[in-house]
């Protein structure tokens, strides 16, 4: 017998169901490039377990999959407005905070508007995005505003140009680019959001949560809606993987309005792990781990202790000071019925033809 066998037949009998090759695993179902890796290393460490990660491109895409019966994660990370949904079709289960000790010691109450749930009943709070514009700096021709939703009605990018395939995220650009709330339920309000999103249609490539991450840094895409963790990633670029960092890459937020979107970690209700569920959401909210994922996301996570161990001039990047949040919306919940007129205008947003 040697002597990682020895020390499996020691431990408890959790841990011994995570020797040999009956590893205990968790699954994780979550956006593309939003946890780091060297955390889920630590993480396979401390637990004798083993991370498994299989990703989504919207909240649409992921409850699509679970709905069918496609399960199996332990955790998933839909956007916060999206848990309410998830909670009603008995996805999630409500979470037991005993289990969370670091989420109750270390949540960062300055994050606290931008959450929906601040009771976590369902959702801890794991990472913010905010949706803004990537762009390439050098396609801009002179004197051109990108700070502004209105810069996608300028025939100068026609063909160039890519939105996010996420309904709230367009229409919410359509209603905010036109001053209205990134949350209206008003009939004629989305109707105008509608027409707005088709005046740039003529400019729109494709609908994709994807693409702009390749393609405005080849040159393919001028302008690509996008998260800022994911922009960021780009432009600050990731010596590990030979990506050099893209000087000539932009990040911008329009002043009309962008959107603030917080993703959850959630416990499905068909969890295999749920021990292990928490035991992840709770080591996630360390603030070592936090910082190391935040450096890796290029976003905030609403950690105090990772917060303040961030380098300074990387914390002033990723967290926004009050006086740019001020033109940020947080991305709310829908009902039932103001659900129905986005998903109308979404499908006429998507079908072809109509201007
Ligand atoms: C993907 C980040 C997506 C965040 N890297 C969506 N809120």
């Amino acid at each position: 017998m040697n002597a990682g066998k020895l020390i499996c037949l020691a431990a408890s009998a959790a841990l011994i169901a995570g020797c040999g090759k009956n590893k205990n695993t968790l699954h994780v179902y979550t956006w593309s490039d939003y946890l780091a890796p060297e955390v889920m290393a630590e993480f396979e460490k401390a637990y004798d377990c083993k991370v498994v990660i299989d990703t989504f491109d919207s909240n649409e895409t992921m409850y699509a999959k679970l709905k069918a019966g496609g399960s199996g994660y332990d955790i998933i990370t839909p956007s916060s407005y999206f848990v309410p949904t998830m909670a009603k079709e008995n996805l999630i289960a409500k979470l037991d905070q005993s289990k969370l000790p670091n989420v109750a010691k270390n949540f960062d109450p300055a994050f606290k508007n931008q959450v929906l749930d601040t009771n976590f009943t369902y959702n801890v709070p794991y990472a913010v995005t905010y949706t803004g514009f990537m762009y390439a700096k050098d396609k801009m021709p002179k004197g051109v505003d990108v700070n502004t939703w209105k810069v996608l009605e300028n025939p100068a990018f026609k063909g160039k140009v890519t939105l996010l395939d996420d309904l709230r995220e367009v229409i919410g650009a359509g209603l905010m680019s036109l001053g209205y709330s990134l949350n209206s339920t008003k009939p004629a309000e989305i109707e105008a959001a509608v027409k707005e999103v088709l005046k740039w249609k003529a400019n729109i490539r494709k609908f994709d949560a994807e693409s702009y991450k390749t393609e405005v840094p080849s040159g393919a895409t001028w302008i690509g809606q996008g998260y800022s963790t994911d922009v960021t990633q780009v432009i600050v670029g990731d010596e590990d993987e030979g990506n050099a960092p893209r000087k000539d890459i932009g990040f911008a937020l329009p002043k009309e309005g962008f959107t603030i979107a917080f993703d959850e970690m959630v416990l499905s209700s068909a969890a295999p792990n749920p021990e292990l569920a928490y035991a992840f959401i709770n080591f996630m909210y360390e603030g070592e781990h936090a910082k190391v994922n935040m450096e890796y996301i290029q976003g905030p996570m609403p950690v105090t202790p990772g917060i303040d161990a961030l380098d300074e001039d990387f914390r002033k990047t990723i967290v926004l000071s009050p006086e740019t949040l001020k033109h940020g919306q947080v991305l709310g919940a829908l009902d039932d019925a103001a659900q129905e007129l986005y998903n109308k205008a979404w499908d006429r947003i998507k079908a072809t033809g109509e201007k």
